[in-house]
Formats: structure tokens, sequence, C-alpha cells
């Protein structure tokens, strides 16, 4: 029997239905920050997925997807590090059977929805940005677990009383007993602002085997078990305090307990937990989802490099900080005439200067990612003899991807130009000098770097 246009259309309609995800995630960007702004999401094993990457940022970023463990992330960042030049025309994706979906390199205002189906083995699958520089900060995890993370079947039963610290309630008689419905555990369901108790009972699925902590932030005391063992003891009478614990748990849904009770005064209580793929989230209602300050990030220009002066830490009060494209910064100090040290990141965080809305400020700043050393002596790299006078700095350029350094070493002017090397792993550093006399040395800790070329052109490069 021949099947009948309508069966026909009919079998593919299923086709379709069928192959429609089971996940879907949106992840963006956090702008100027190189950072994912969903770090984290879960799918069952062998489900399909489709993730939406729209890069609202000024960088180019990728999103790739990686088999191996909660580290394979830098095993193919490095690999994407190591295409060196021709990694611009690929993209900076490696070969590398540790990859289980990526999308391309999008430019900033681009988006791509890549789908793909989650491996049938439970654990963590972190997904990395391999732009050169971008990997260290730009990353989250997709977590394939049977056990969504998270909190259900929340109960809560509340008392009414007078304590110093937490009764036995086993031995009370509640005063209320309810289902909280978006399993958020609240202090909402009380009937008054003194005097009062709660114990919220729940299922807490646990993804992955691991470790994991959990903090209670209370006003007055509060207590968290898991499995009926206690983790977090924040007993007594107390203004609003926080306590954490740690505890090893196995993958599976496990019966979470927090205890509470007010005095007088005023009423808090925020519950958190954090572990593997994840970081601290909250398990009540009102709580910020990360009570860590963001801090202000001061954002580099895209395709340009930027100077700042700014204090930076192990540096004079002379400092600025320099952001090239690609995601490389330095400290460069006007009061030794030298590049202290390099990072790859989101360049500086100026809070602490700002002031930050809370202090007086002019604090030092922080440099968003990892130091890393480029062989500074303290002095300028450039040496024309025994005892060569102190430099002086003489102001800046900026060309372009390029920054150009200026200054005085006797009657010597001195030109330093300094970019990103094309992987962003190291700095080119160009020197021309004016005033004649004799040929001078470069002096650099050469333990330190990896230094490339010779004479007045040379690239020193991070050593791993
Ligand atoms: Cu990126």
């Amino acid at each position: 029997m021949r099947a009948s246009p309508y069966v026909i259309a009919l079998a593919l309609a299923q086709t379709t239905a069928t192959a429609a995800p089971e996940v879907e995630v949106d992840i963006g960007v956090v702008q100027a920050q190189l950072r994912y702004d969903k770090t984290s999401f879960n799918a069952m094993p062998g489900a399909k997925v489709a993730i939406t990457f729209k890069n609202d940022d000024e960088l180019q970023h990728n999103l790739i997807v990686c088999r191996g463990g909660e580290g394979a992330w830098k095993t193919v960042a490095d690999a994407a590090l190591k295409l060196g030049a021709a990694g611009f025309d690929k993209g900076w994706l490696p070969e590398s059977d540790l990859i289980v979906a990526a999308t391309r390199m999008l430019n900033p205002h681009e988006e791509q929805t890549i789908r793909f189906t989650a491996p049938e083995a439970e654990g963590i699958y972190p997904f990395v940005c391999t732009f050169p520089g971008h990997a260290q900060i730009m990353r989250g995890e997709m977590v394939v677990s049977r056990y969504p993370r998270g909190l259900g079947d929340l109960r809560y039963r509340y008392y009414e009383g007078k304590w110093i610290k937490l009764p036995d309630f086993s031995k009370l008689q509640p005063a209320a007993t309810g289902k909280i419905e978006d399993n958020k555990i609240t202090l909402a369901p009380r009937k008054r602002h003194d005097e009062f108790g709660f114990v919220f009972e729940g299922s807490l699925n646990v993804p992955v085997d691991g470790e994991y902590q959990f903090s209670t932030s209370s006003d007055d005391g509060s207590r968290l078990l898991v499995d009926g063992n206690v983790v977090v003891d924040n007993d007594g009478v107390h203004g609003n305090r926080s306590r954490a614990g740690k505890v090893q748990l196995k993958q599976g849904a496990h019966r979470l307990e927090v205890q509470y009770f007010e005095g007088g005064g005023g009423e808090t209580l925020e519950v958190f937990w954090a572990g593997p793929g994840f970081k601290t989230e909250p398990l009540s209602a009102g709580a910020a989802a990360n009570s860590v300050d963001a801090g202000e990030f001061f954002p580099p220009v895209p395709g340009r490099a930027t100077v700042v002066r700014v204090r930076l830490p192990s540096a004079s009060a002379r400092s600025m900080a320099v952001g090239l494209p690609g995601g490389i910064s330095f400290c460069f100090d006007a009061e030794t005439c030298s590049v202290r040290y390099a990072w790859n990141g989101g360049f500086v965080d100026v809070s602490p200067e700002r002031g930050n809305g809370k202090g007086r400020g002019g604090g030092v700043c922080k440099v968003v990612g990892e130091n890393w050393k480029v062989g500074d002596t303290g002095t300028p790299l450039l040496r024309f003899g025994e005892g060569d006078p102190a430099p002086r700095f003489a102001g800046y350029r900026i060309d372009g991807d390029a920054v150009e350094m200026h200054y005085q070493i006797g009657a010597r002017s001195v030109r330093q130009r300094v970019e990103a090397t094309p992987a962003g792993d190291g700095l080119e550093y160009t020197f021309s000098v004016a005033g004649g006399g004799p040929q001078p040395k470069v002096e650099i800790k050469r333990d330190e770097v990896e230094v490339e070329g010779s004479g007045l052109k040379f690239t020193v490069r991070r050593k791993l």
C-alpha cells in the first residue's frame, strides 16, 4: 500500500515535534566584563539542547561546550591559543575531541543558535569562549544530570512562642502549616512580627556528587539540616548574621530542613547554597542572587588601546592601566617607566577609586584577571651604560591597537610602542631612541617570560 500524501505530512509533523529541544537556553554577555550572563544550566542525559548565544557586547565571543570534566575548558582554550595567527581565520575553534558543540566566533550584536544532544554520561560539561584572553573568566557549565538542581515540594510549619534559642519544634504544635508554591523559603506566611518560628522542609535535588556549601543569614536564630544532619548552626538571639557549613552529598534527592525563630525587632531569613558547577544561589525568596558586589568595571574601548590613570596593585601612585584589543592589559608605572605586569581578562574594576558610593574612594583598583610577570626590573628596559639617570615620564600616545610610552633617560628620548601579540598571550615592544650615544642593552628578567626577537623590537610572552 502506498502512503497517502496526508500520512506523509503527518509523519513529517511528528518528526519535527520530537526534534523540538527539551532544553532551551538563552545565553548573553555581560557588557565589557568578559562574562556570560548565564553560567549554569541543567540538561537531562541525552536531552535535545538548543543554546541561543546572543553576543550583545562590543567584542567578539564564541561559546564552546566541552566534555572531559570541569577542567576541560582549559585544554580546549589552550588548543585555541596554539592556533596562533591562524586562529583568527578559524574563529579560534581548535580541532579537539573534547568539543561537544560550538558556535562560530560571533561579531558584536550577532547571535546564533546551536542544537546538540546532551551526552548520556552525567557530570559537568564546561562551556567557554576561546577568544584569546577570555577563557580564564568567560565560562560556565552545563550540568548533565537526572536531578536538575533545586528545591521542590517545600512546606512550612509556623509556630508562635517566646524563645532565646531554637526550640525542639517537633514537640510543639504548629499554629499553621502550608505548601510554598514557588519553592522559595520565605517568612511571608507569618502572622505577626515578633515571637514566632518556622520549620521549612523540602526535597533538594543535588545534580552531581560533590561538596556543597550552605549558608543562612538570619535575625534571629536559624539552623540548616540536610538529611537530618546539622550543616549550618546560626542559632541564638542576634542581629542579621551569616553562618555557613559544608557537606559532601551524593547525587539525588535530599531532605532539606531550615529552622528559624524571631524574638523581637527586625526579622530576616536568607538561605544560599553553592556546589560543583554553580556559584552561590538563593534558596530563599527576595535574596540577592549573589551578595558579592559586582563592582564597577571600566570598559576597554573596542578595537583601540585604552589608557586609564589609576592606582594599581604592586605599582607606584603614578601607575596606569592600559587595555589592548584582544583582552590583554598591562600596568605601566610612570615612576619607573616600565611595564610592571600584565593580565588577561576584563581590564580594571575602578570601584575602589570611585568609592563605589560607600567610602571616600582613592583606593587601589583591582585588575580583572590574573597578573603574570613580564620580566620587569623596576627600571626602563633599555640601558645605555653604567649609571643611567632616573627616567622621566613624558606622556603617552594611543595609536589604534597600540600605545606608545614616551620617556627621557638623561638626554635621550625613548619611545616604547606596546601592542598585543595576535594570540593575546604577550606584548610586542618596539623601541625608538633619539639623542645618540652608545647602543642600548635590554635588561629583562628572562626567567619570568619567554622573550622572542632582539635589538629594539621583541616580544615578551606569558610563561605557562
Ligand atoms: Cu569572549
